[in-house]
């Protein structure tokens, strides 16, 4: 098949799955092509089954703000036209999907049919998505697409409730590449880079937002060094860095928390991890929780969204209402007090991520592909 996938080229988790879906795809001999603004963070190689093709977008005078949508939607149809794509995979709606409608429509006008499968990823659900300011736009183009597609079954229901949509939408997990994880006992995998033998290793990864709570994080990991010895690292850059850091410093903590900035490895990183805090307010499934278990590192994170789908309550970890920093910091002491539980709960951890192996996912996309393709003309 000759697939076009649009995402964000950056840091967040939808550009992260659509790239790893790519790859996989071109893998198992398909011929994928990357349209978006700048070569996406995660894409490791470029073979003569993967291309990029790079949106640009000129400055104007007149122009407060910048018609990417546009520039979007004639790339695509360049593209389609240029190497015959099938399919547009678009992942997160805003302005993607919108912008695959435009395309769709312009192609057809020259005889060309494309068919337009949307991933939708959580904000441009739950947040952005169902602002009174892009809702009717959002809506009409996931009604617009051949395909619609969520990561778990709660954003399938929030869409469902947030939106009037005429059409099924299918639930197709995030998933994670295992050969990318190197494991715990690996010689790459030096824990004692990062401290000391009876310290923990506490781990955050996100774009630190306030959606993610980050001051939460703090709050939860001050409360555990209390009780054990440990490091936090803090991977990632965002808005919430300075306050976080700032809290840092007035809980005098600073020797214990290290900020490492963007990672494009952070398999590297987890996997020397003893444990993960994903509080966030708001989580339609949380890959980056995936992808610490896939590590063997179990999971501290809040209930909500998607992520019951994800932490097993007391398995891999433990979850608790939003803001209950005090139950977190509990439950953590609970698995990292003694090396046996931790034990256990990484092997659990692991045993579950297992169930989203991307050899156990790639197949539904590649059916959804297949039955979009098959419904055609
Ligand atoms: O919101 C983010 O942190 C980034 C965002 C994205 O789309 O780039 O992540 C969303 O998509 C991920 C991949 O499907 C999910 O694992 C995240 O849970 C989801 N984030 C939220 O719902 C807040």
């Amino acid at each position: 098949m000759k697939i076009g996938i649009v995402c964000y080229p950056t840091f967040g988790g939808s550009g992260v799955v659509a790239t790893e879906l790519g790859m996989a795809l071109a893998e198992k001999g398909h011929e994928v092509h990357f349209i978006t603004y700048k070569q996406p963070v995660r894409l490791d190689f470029i073979s003569n089954k993967i291309h990029f093709h790079e949106v640009f977008v000129e400055e104007y005078p007149l122009f407060h703000f910048q018609p990417y949508e546009l520039a979007l939607s004639t790339r695509i149809v360049e593209e389609v036209e240029k190497h015959g794509l099938e399919i547009l995979h678009v992942h997160y709606a805003i302005p993607h999907a919108y912008a695959a409608y435009m395309a769709k429509q312009m192609l057809l006008e020259k005889g060309i049919q494309i068919k337009v499968v949307t991933t939708l990823h959580g904000t441009d659900i739950t947040l952005v998505g169902s602002h009174p300011n892009y809702k009717a736009a959002v809506e009409f183009s996931i009604n617009n697409s051949d395909v619609v597609t969520t990561v778990s079954e709660s954003l399938k229901q929030d869409t469902l409730r947030l939106f009037s949509i005429r059409k099924p939408i299918h639930v197709i997990y995030n998933f994670i590449d295992f050969k990318k994880y190197p494991d715990i006992d690996a010689p790459e995998c030096q824990r004692n880079a990062i401290a000391k033998e009876n310290e923990r290793i506490i781990i955050h990864i996100s774009n630190l937002r306030p959606v993610k709570r980050t001051m939460d994080v703090i709050a939860i990991f001050n409360k555990i060094q209390q009780e054990i010895p440990a490091k936090l690292l803090i991977v990632g850059e965002g808005p919430d860095r300075e306050k976080m850091g700032q809290l840092v410093k007035e809980l005098k903590i600073e020797n214990q928390v290290l900020f490492l900035g963007n990672s494009t490895e952070v398999n590297k990183l987890l996997c020397y991890s003893d444990l993960f805090l994903l509080p966030s307010k708001t989580e339609s499934f949380g890959l980056v929780a995936l992808e610490a278990m896939a590590a063997k590192t179990p999971v501290i994170s809040s209930n909500s969204g998607g992520l019951p789908e994800v932490n097993v309550q007391g398995v891999t970890g433990f979850l608790s209402n939003v803001g209950n920093t005090d139950e977190m910091a509990e439950n953590a002491v609970s698995i990292l007090k003694d090396l046996k539980t931790l034990k256990q709960f990484k092997q659990n951890a692991f045993e579950q991520a297992k169930k989203f192996s991307l050899n156990q996912i790639l197949p539904d996309y590649l059916k959804v592909y297949k039955e979009v393709l098959e419904d055609c003309c």
